[in-house]
């Protein structure tokens, strides 16, 4: 079997009397991924360590330059960390042993094992793993665009990589008035980031003693403030205590920047439309699976995401394609703590389709979300598709601690770059068990 074949496809296009000669590249592969993300990259890691002697046989799709580690970027807003401290070049995060192709993908035709980027190359895989995270819809939100575009419109978002490190200022040049944060009518990646920031921006005005001069609003459109009813609890006191008013089902739907007002809708009743006049706008755009995933209804579920077996990450009706992290339709919360754990799995799962063998290893739904509440404190979130706390460490992480804020700000960064990134990091379910192993030992040397 030949991998990584260069077939060069020459195709002659006669214009007038001249020839012009249009090349167009054919590849090969064992493993193709689709996005250099972090599923994309992890993935990356753990197969190309595998397939060590044989370069060519994982391909990486992948047109950005630029890496970032998002979960740093609420930080970032909060003007905890610099925008730089997030970001890496591709090519120094992309295993060497793997082959890059700087394209993005325009076609997929499953029955035939091929995608087609947008160079017109074709490329040829036995087994596809798509990777390619969610898109960021800003233009579904009239205004949103020239909002953020206006330096004077107190409009800012930390879930672009060109608007977080407007954040901080917009946050220090709000002296009064009504700061609102929002949350839309859409699946969000990292979906506690929405009120993360809220919390540091509340914190750093009251440390300003500005705090009295404003009100502090966080619409939602979801039902609850988080999921999980252990944190929602915990963070229900966060906001009453810091005085935070929340809206829940309440969905931005307009700016008008230039004169400072926002409308939202009521989502249970549509016909309830408020205009608020803000000092400080943070708006979480839309976000759904990326247009070319949903132009390929072929390998998606109606709402447009690669539909994957919930446990086993393979697709419901290819089984030599594969999904991880935030474009598969998976209900989980989208988190990067998520693809830790999926990486596990589904590096097992597509090594035993390749040997023949049944599929076996089921993800059961595990993400974890740091909730920065202020600088120093932070309620470690961790759960499964049930939506029960499924907690690493043998202490209550529902409550706001210096530790948890420690590993948010400096160990995660470390172990994404360090460990994650190289293929060496799968979730704490390890590290839950031996945790769990002592604190049982514990409970026992203090019965007797
Ligand atoms: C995690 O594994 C991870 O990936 C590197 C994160 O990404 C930023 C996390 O935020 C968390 C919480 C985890 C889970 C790890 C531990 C030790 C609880």
């Amino acid at each position: 079997m030949m991998y990584s074949t260069l077939r060069s496809n020459l195709s002659l296009i006669s214009k007038a009397n001249f020839q012009q000669s249009v090349k167009h590249a054919h590849h090969a592969c064992k493993v193709l991924i689709i996005g250099g993300g972090t599923g994309g990259c992890t993935m990356a890691a753990k197969l190309s360590k595998k397939f060590q002697n044989a370069p060519d046989h994982v391909i990486v799709i992948e047109p950005q330059d630029i890496h970032y580690y998002q979960p740093l970027f609420t930080l970032v807003g909060g003007g905890i960390k610099s925008l730089k401290s997030s970001k890496k070049h591709m090519k120094d995060v992309l295993p060497q042993k793997a082959q890059w192709l700087k394209d993005s993908v325009t076609k997929f035709k499953p029955d035939e094992n091929i995608v087609m980027t947008s160079n017109g190359d074709t490329v040829e895989y036995q087994q596809m793993i798509v990777a390619m995270g969610l898109e960021l819809f800003w233009e579904q939100i009239p205004g949103l665009v020239d909002g953020l575009k206006n330096p004077k419109a107190q409009v800012c978002s930390i879930y672009g990589s060109d608007t977080v490190s407007g954040v901080f200022e917009k946050i220090k040049l709000t002296k009064e008035g009504t700061a609102i944060f929002t949350f839309p009518n859409s699946c969000v990646k990292c979906p506690g980031a929405p009120q993360k920031i809220a919390y540091l921006s509340e914190d750093y005005w009251r440390r300003k003693k500005l705090r009295d001069n404003i009100n502090i609003v966080y619409n939602t459109s979801l039902p609850v403030l988080f999921g999980v009813k252990k944190y929602a609890d915990a963070l229900w006191e966060v906001c009453n205590s810091r005085n935070i008013k929340v809206n829940c089902r309440t969905n931005l739907i307009e700016i008008r920047s230039d004169e400072r007002e926002a409308v939202f809708q009521n989502l249970d009743k549509p016909e309830i439309k408020h205009t608020i006049e803000y000092s400080f706008l943070h708006v979480t755009p839309p976000m759904g699976p990326p247009k070319v995933l949903q132009q390929h209804k072929i390998i998606t579920n109606e709402a447009g995401f690669l539909d994957v077996n919930p446990k086993t990450l393979q697709h419901n009706k290819y089984n030599n394609i594969y999904g991880i992290g935030d474009c598969t339709s998976t209900p989980n919360s989208k988190t990067m703590a998520a693809i830790a754990s999926q990486s596990k799995v589904l590096y097992k799962n597509l090594m035993d389709n390749c040997a023949g063998k049944e599929i076996k290893m089921a993800y059961n739904g595990y993400a974890s979300c740091p909730l920065v509440t202020a600088p120093g404190k932070c309620i470690l979130a961790e759960f499964d598709y049930n939506l029960q706390p499924c907690e690493t460490f043998p202490v209550n992480q529902g409550k706001e601690m210096y530790f948890t804020y420690f590993l948010k700000k400096h160990f995660f960064p470390l172990l994404y770059w360090n460990f994650m990134l190289k293929g060496n990091w799968s979730g704490p379910e390890m590290l839950r068990k031996i945790f769990s192993i002592i604190k049982k030992k514990d409970a026992e040397v203090v019965k007797n």
